[in-house]
């Protein structure tokens, strides 16, 4: 193939803007002729996270699995963009924790709560604030920003385009 396997592990807020990135870098991948997959809440937790809700408890058993099936993405060759909340330092922790040196990539879109309500464009955080839906991040369920991660991609400076290919040198190690 080419290619190192990696994990890049985008990690926000709802609405932050992870997918739109990860589906960048993954299309632009494609395009070199990588082998790379998105992992996210659309193909997950409709299958084989459907168990799974929105609880605390709930969200660590979320990111164990994934971060099981990204390093089993990893082990077969795949760079694996991982695109979930992970509001949770320990798990993030433990996701690393899988992975060898310089494999795993966090990278906080660093998209404030208010930035993100603002955008607002499932309308979920309007929700949430009606009480219509618990535990939501930010509003009634924290977010645990990382403190030292590979990238900070920052939304309010730069283009999902322009982050997305920042992602892509990191990757290819340019
Ligand atoms: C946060 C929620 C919630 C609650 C439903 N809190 O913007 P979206 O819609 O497409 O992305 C959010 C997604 C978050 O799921 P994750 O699997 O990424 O979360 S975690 O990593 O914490 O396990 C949002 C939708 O699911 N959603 N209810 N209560 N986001």
């Amino acid at each position: 193939l080419g290619q190192s396997p990696r994990c890049v592990w985008f990690t926000g807020l709802s609405g932050s803007g992870k997918s739109t990135i990860a589906n960048l870098v993954d299309k632009r991948l494609h395009a070199l002729g990588k082998h790379a997959f998105v992992l996210d809440g659309d193909n997950v937790r409709h299958g084989l996270n459907r168990d799974l809700g929105f609880t605390d408890e709930d969200r660590v058993e979320n990111l164990r699995r994934v971060a099981e099936v990204a390093k089993l993405m990893t082990d077969a060759g795949l760079i694996v963009l991982v695109s979930f909340i992970s509001p949770f330092r320990t798990e993030r922790r433990a996701a690393r924790a899988l992975f060898g040196e310089g494999e795993f990539i966090e990278a906080f879109v660093d998209t404030p709560l208010a930035v993100a309500e603002q955008r607002d464009v499932k309308g979920l955080y309007a929700k949430a604030r009606r009480g219509e839906l618990p535990h939501f991040t930010g509003i009634d369920s924290p977010y645990e920003a990382p403190e030292a991660p590979e990238m900070r991609l920052d939304t309010a400076m730069e283009s999902p385009e322009a982050l997305a290919e920042r992602v892509v040198r990191r990757l290819l190690g340019e």
